[in-house]
């Protein structure tokens, strides 16, 4: 079987492609509109914990995302935060979050996005994060390198975690045990570290080279679908994110340069594969 039977026809995914980088910064400048009126949002708190927040901007942007991707291919599976799955059969599931740093949206912090990722045969295959913010569209395809906006971008050359930031997250889903000795071994061996409440804006980052790395203890893959295609693309490296239950109930992650990801997987231990 020849390698174009084998997948979805590739001006179909060249569509597809097209598509995710028109409807994640739409959604984002629709996002903009709830984010310059939150005090007047109604925020609920849907976790274990009151950090799970969501609003209804979360809610409606995600059926804004999903109904434009279906208008044009309503055979593909979707994934959403606040909507959950369907279609998990098919070829092409889109896998979506609507508000990424929800917690930052309603507190009027700026590190918030939109995260649109696309698995294809179960294989994140190209995705967009945009971030109305600071007006940056990240986005890649396999085989088509990662950008931002127009710009490629790649991984950090740096050599080791002492010549740059490494991004981290953590919640109180599952893990956190192992957040402090990761700390304490970063720090001890010369890095540093930076949280700012959207792992898909700092997995982009990663693949801009702006960090290091990425680590989280528990990460949805909804927030990271995007995310994984843009390191990949960028030269960089992913744990096994989307082993076992990975799609539906999230795992740890760590994203990095190839220099960089071994150091900080021997700070991170065996729980990065458990
Ligand atoms: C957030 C992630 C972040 C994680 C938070 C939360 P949300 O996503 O981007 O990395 O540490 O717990 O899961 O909930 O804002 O879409």
């Amino acid at each position: 079987m020849t390698q174009a039977e084998t997948l979805p026809r590739l001006d179909h995914l060249a569509a597809r492609y097209a598509l995710v980088r028109q409807v994640a910064m739409e959604a984002a400048r629709r996002g903009m509109t709830y984010y310059q009126q939150r005090e007047q949002l109604h925020v609920e708190h849907k976790g274990a914990v009151p950090q799970d927040v969501v609003s209804i901007a979360d809610r409606e942007l995600e059926v804004f995302i999903k109904a434009r991707l279906a208008e044009q291919f309503p055979e593909d599976g979707f994934v959403g935060e606040e909507g959950g799955a369907a279609g998990l059969q098919a070829r092409c599931v889109w896998v979506v979050d609507p508000i990424d740093g929800t917690s930052c949206f309603v507190n009027g912090l700026h590190t918030w996005c939109v995260s649109i990722g696309l698995l294809v045969d179960g294989q994140p295959w190209l995705g967009a994060v945009a971030d109305a913010n600071h007006n940056e569209l990240f986005h890649a395809c396999r085989g088509l390198g990662a950008y931002v906006n127009d710009t490629p971008i790649r991984v950090s050359p740096a050599a080791d975690i002492r010549y740059g930031v490494t991004g981290v997250g953590t919640s109180h889903r599952r893990g956190k045990e192992h957040f402090i000795p990761f700390l304490t071994g970063l720090l001890e061996g010369g890095g540093m570290f930076i949280r700012n409440g959207s792992g898909a804006l700092m997995i982009a980052y990663v693949a801009a080279g702006r960090l290091v790395g990425y680590y989280e203890t528990h990460i949805n893959s909804w927030d990271c679908a995007a995310g994984l295609v843009l390191v990949s693309e960028a030269g960089g490296r992913c744990s096994d994110f989307l082993r076992g239950d990975g799609l539906l109930g999230g795992n740890p992650l760590l994203v990095a340069s190839a220099q960089v990801y071994p150091q900080l997987a021997e700070l991170i231990g065996p729980s990065l594969e458990a």
